[in-house]
């Protein structure tokens, strides 16, 4: 089969963020955008030996334009001499699916095409990103060097062939390369049911236990059906918008209290289950809202770490735990309390791989509603709900018992994230180096009634290879322990998201059951002084608030 070697010239602004590339789809959909990215992560990561014998696992979150880019991807890594690729069917592997997948089969890595919880369609965005043998996220070194790739690329090597038939699984030829349609779910469902206790699960369906899951029409509709309702014998209608749709039937996959508000709703009224879930547009993600209670993915993060021996695979304890830095320290309680390790890593699962890797951490997590464990390398929705649906049935108590339980045991770290979206990407950039050059003369003066004890930019050394990275968010630290980070987004596509992450820890028995905002309420006013929010980005109030 004759290669074809295209003439292109480098594309700028390919700098993968805080996940992979995410652009509009009308950008990546234009001339050689896809191409040249691609291509550019076959000469990053190309061995020295080439790619004979290497497998390369391919997937998408099923949204806009995931059908045509796959293809796209194929020609690419068959032309770049791919010896084998395995494809999930329909093009569909969700992110946690295509970790397990390229860690079950040894591949040399993955390209997951996904923009995750962003929106999607033709107006919407879409998104690539590589991942390593070891089922993760690439780390900085390596995006880097895709990046340079990018500014550097002269030619797209291809092939000119008819698209391949990605609805059947089996085998097909492309020139030198094996191209294996694959289901998506099934290794998946194999490492979930050695993981926990299905027969025990089953039985406890069986006896009444109720469930909803919102798979928001995205990537986990497949693995859900035939997780909570085939394996576990939940009933029909558990799984609700459980077909993936490449515009995800209009709505937003970002499992929060805006997006996610049905599920919001039915979990505080009358005819709540026992456990209502959602995860986003890949499937990394999950929302846990016990009935009457939502369970902030921070305090999520503690709870499961304190309960996660009571499901099998982690039934001898846990090696130790980390969270992202702007993720509330209720885990580090946890991990005191369990005498095990706790680290403290930019955001972003990139950064938790080296730690699992070499055994550190078992269990860690992010407070946008990623948890996850070392059974992958990336965020997991699907495994963070049955953990929580395990510690349900092995404890049987409810969310809520369970909830109050902990912040009796360990106290509440009160935690909200605002989210600024769309802001003029100038104001948002001043005011972030505004509080920054401010950051040093702000220690020792009090703020709002309170003292700052600490004011940095982030900066996380891996533990494990030495990597620095730097400029990873502004925090002020109180003396009280309460704190402010403040980030910008790196998954955003229009304009800048402004984050900001308030927090606050109470001991005090009786003070455990008010209102996150109200309990918040003067740091929240105290975040908008110190930085001046209103006043630069022109909004009175965040888009978002979770
Ligand atoms: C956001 C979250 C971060 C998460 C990332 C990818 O990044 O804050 O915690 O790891 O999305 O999640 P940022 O830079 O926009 O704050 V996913 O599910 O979109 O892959
Ligand atoms: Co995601």
């Amino acid at each position: 089969m004759k290669i074809q070697r295209i003439a292109t010239t480098p594309i700028e602004g390919m700098k993968p963020g805080t996940s992979g590339l995410r652009k509009r789809v009308t950008e990546f959909a234009q001339g050689h955008y896809l191409a040249n990215f691609v291509q550019s992560v076959f000469n990053a990561v190309r061995p020295p030996e080439g790619f004979g014998g290497v497998t390369l696992v391919v997937g998408g979150d099923g949204r806009y334009f995931n059908a045509e880019a796959i293809q796209t991807v194929i020609r690419i890594a068959a032309a770049n001499g791919v010896e084998r690729l395995l494809v999930g069917a329909g093009g569909i592997l969700s992110t946690p699916a295509a970790s397990c997948v390229i860690r079950k089969h040894k591949a040399f890595g993955g390209l997951i095409l996904s923009a995750s919880h962003n929106p999607g369609g033709p107006d919407g965005d879409f998104g690539i990103k590589f991942n390593a043998a070891n089922g993760g996220p690439a780390p900085e070194k390596i995006t880097d060097a895709i990046y340079a790739e990018t500014l550097a690329i002269k030619e797209i090597r291809t092939l000119d062939t008819p698209d391949i038939d990605l609805n059947q699984i089996g085998s097909h030829r492309l020139g030198d390369t094996q191209v294996e349609v694959i289901d998506p779910v099934a290794d998946y469902v194999e490492l979930m049911r050695e993981l926990f206790d299905f027969p025990a699960l089953r039985a406890k369906f069986a006896s009444g236990l109720t469930f909803a899951f919102d798979a928001m029409h995205a990537v986990t509709g497949p693995y859900a059906h035939a997780i909570f309702e085939r394996e576990l014998g939940a009933p029909a209608g558990t799984v609700r918008n459980g077909t993936p749709l490449p515009d995800f039937g209009g709505h937003h996959p970002d499992p929060n209290l805006v997006h996610a508000k049905e599920l919001l709703d039915l979990m505080m009224s009358a005819d709540a289950p026992d456990l209502g879930a959602a995860s986003d547009g890949d499937g990394d993600r999950n929302l846990i809202i016990g009935r009457g209670i939502f369970i902030s993915p921070s305090d999520s993060l503690a709870m499961l770490a304190a309960n996660a021996h009571l499901a099998p695979a982690y039934r001898n304890g846990i090696a130790g735990v980390a969270r992202s830095m702007p993720t509330s320290g209720a885990v580090d309680r946890v991990a005191d309390k369990l005498g095990v390790p706790c680290y403290e890593t930019p955001t972003g699962w990139k950064f938790f791989g080296n730690l699992l890797d070499a055994g550190r951490i078992t269990i860690c997590g992010e407070e946008s509603a990623g948890t996850g464990s070392n059974h992958v390398r990336e965020k997991d929705g699907i495994w963070a709900v049955l953990l929580w649906l395990s510690i349900l049935a092995a404890r049987g108590q409810s969310a809520a018992e369970i909830a109050k339980e902990h912040w009796a045991t360990y106290g509440r770290n009160y935690y909200t994230r605002h989210d600024y979206e769309g802001v003029d990407t100038s104001a948002a950039q001043g005011l972030m180096s505004a509080l920054e050059a401010r950051l040093r003369g702000l220690v020792g003066t009090t703020v709002g009634g309170r003292r700052v004890a600490m004011a940095d930019n982030f900066s996380y050394t891996d533990p494990v290879d030495g990597s620095v990275s730097k400029n990873q968010g502004l925090r002020i630290v109180f003396e009280d322990g309460s704190r402010i980070v403040y980030r910008l987004s790196g998954t955003g596509t229009t304009g800048s998201t402004l984050r900001v992450y308030i927090e606050r820890y109470e001991a005090d028995p009786a003070r455990l059951a008010q209102e996150t905002q109200e309990a918040l309420a003067d740091l929240i006013a105290t975040a908008d002084e110190l930085a001046g929010i209103r006043e630069r980005t022109g909004r009175a109030q965040p888009d978002v608030i979770t």
